[in-house]
């Protein structure tokens, strides 16, 4: 639980006015500070009717007594009563009076270019450009970019509020883009140390991509059902798609995806059974539709593009489609909810395949994605969310930050599909989200704790160079390893 909703928790017992408390007094007690006061999302996602797709009653009243695995949501069946637990569980299945739009006028209205990007031949910096972090700090919604050399921050700016997914790069690697929980898209001069501009372009947004020429930017919107193509030089609205099925129903975006070789989009829409898969060469940007079985929300990418692997976080199965077919090749029952957002692809014993770490279970699954078959299943201390690797190390690193293991990280051996070493870089303090240097000689893992820290390793030896201070940075980006779509991290 965080410590913020331990402590309301607590005055309200010791007070003993649990009893007394209106629905709406103990939504802005317990759920504004994730979910925003006005029940529009920040950190937490926003809890309207319209945008809670298949949770309903009594689920929505087992999240809040229980937590949400994989999420930030804490469990309050300790601290709320039974019928406050209902009572809130009602209030939040009230649509609110009046639906904020955030359509193409509210979006374009948004926009605030603070400068043009100065031509530069060269950045500002002597630093190497292709070996630079952006670590997104999320304790005091910061970034710094860090030199991957000298391990010294060269700058640290603000950021909008909960910043959530990776950072997209631009193709040469001097822009960086990245979205709030609650809509905003910033883009930053990595080369000139300044903001660019930004653009709010929905109310409760997942995830952006950048399209394989570095001209088009997609945001997966949860608020509204949308995604929204932007022009990534200027930031002006493209256009917005309503997310809407062949048959006319409605569904929040879960994710976007840039399928470079294919110079494309590939979306996952979290209540309709469709993928969606949208060229962006040419600017008209066709939608095509492929049919699913049931809604997949995770995706997964071999690294041809040519097959998405997808899961569902209620579903049963994990599914593999041919995007050039535009059908299912393959299922595979996999045991605790893959997180397949986090794989990374290497070869084994000349076979090409992919791991991924299990947000319910202490295992990572090792996948051939010749046969689409299980290699191995490997046992970790508890279920975790990141995992890492490069193309220059024999190793893997994931957490096992769901779990009370939540300090201690594993190294996976590629070649024997064993793990080799655990790591507790702060005991007591949750150890996640790796990303390797330029060549991959050396590791940074996170401490995810405000005040938390960065810890440097040898990707060899696994000893300590050094430890930088910085507010919960819940991820750190390789400046090359993005750009060149390494095998080893999220793309
Ligand atoms: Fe994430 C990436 C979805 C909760 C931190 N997360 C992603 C991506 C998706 C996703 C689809 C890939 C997008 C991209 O990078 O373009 N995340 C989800 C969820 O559905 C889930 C489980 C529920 C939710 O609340 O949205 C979820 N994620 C979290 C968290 O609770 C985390 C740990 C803390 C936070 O900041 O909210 C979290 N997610 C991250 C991070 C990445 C991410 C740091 C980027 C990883 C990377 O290295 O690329």
């Amino acid at each position: 639980m965080k410590p913020s909703f331990r402590l309301a928790a607590a005055v309200l017992l010791l007070a003993g006015a649990v009893h007394a408390a209106e629905p709406e007094q103990l939504y802005q007690t317990h759920c504004a500070s994730c979910h925003g006061t006005g029940r529009l999302g920040a950190i937490g996602p926003a809890l309207l009717p319209e945008n809670m797709g298949r949770l309903r009653g009594g689920a929505v009243a087992k999240v809040i007594a229980e937590g949400r695995v994989a999420t930030q949501m804490p469990a309050f069946g300790q601290t709320l009563a039974r019928e406050e637990i209902e009572a809130l569980t009602a209030h939040i299945a009230k649509p609110l009076p009046v639906m904020p739009v955030w359509g193409a006028a509210e979006i374009t209205a948004s926009r605030v270019i603070e400068r043009e990007a100065p031509p530069l031949a060269k950045p500002v910096f002597t630093a190497d450009p292709m070996n630079l972090f952006v670590v997104v700090e999320i304790g005091d919604h910061h970034a710094t970019i860090l030199d991957g050399d000298r391990l010294e921050p060269l700058t640290r700016f603000p950021t909008r509020f909960a910043l959530h997914g990776g950072p997209k790069f631009s193709p040469d690697g001097r822009f960086v883009y990245f979205m709030s929980r609650d809509g905003w898209v910033e883009k930053y001069d990595i080369w000139s140390l300044q903001k660019i501009g930004e653009i709010r372009a929905g109310i409760n947004a997942r995830n952006i991509a950048l399209s394989a020429d570095g001209r088009t930017i997609a945001v997966a919107n949860y608020l509204p059902n949308s995604l929204v193509l932007l022009n990534a030089a200027d930031l002006s609205l493209i256009r917005t798609l309503d997310a809407v099925d062949a048959t006319g129903k409605t569904s929040r975006v879960s994710a976007v995806y840039q399928a470079r070789p294919r110079n494309s989009f590939v979306v996952a829409l979290k209540d309709v059974p469709e993928i969606w898969e949208i060229p962006t060469k040419g600017g008209d940007f066709p939608l095509r539709r492929i049919k699913t079985d049931e809604p997949l929300d995770d995706f997964f990418f071999d690294p041809s593009y040519a097959h998405v692997f997808g899961s569902a976080r209620e579903g049963s199965a994990s599914k593999v489609y041919d995007l050039n077919r535009g059908e299912q090749i393959a299922a595979l029952t996999l045991p605790g909810l893959p997180h397949l957002g986090s794989g990374i692809t290497f070869k084994h014993e000349g076979r090409p395949v992919m791991a991924t770490p299990h947000l319910k279970s202490g295992l990572v699954s090792i996948i051939a994605t010749d046969s689409w078959t299980t290699v191995k299943t490997v046992e970790t201390p508890g279920p975790g969310f990141f995992m890492r690797s490069h193309e220059n190390t024999p190793f893997a690193w994931t957490d096992s930050m769901m779990s009370k293991a939540r300090d201690t990280m594993s190294i996976l051996d590629k070649r024997s599909l064993q793990i080799v070493r655990s790591i507790t870089p702060s005991p007591g303090k949750t150890a996640a989200h790796v990303e390797f240097d330029k060549d991959g000689r050396k590791v940074l893992v996170s401490i995810w704790e405000d005040p938390g820290e960065l810890i440097v390793y040898d990707a060899a030896t696994f000893a300590e160079i050094k430890r930088l201070p910085m507010r919960k940075p819940s991820g750190k980006y390789n400046v090359y390893n993005k750009i060149t779509f390494s095998e080893g991290t999220s793309h």
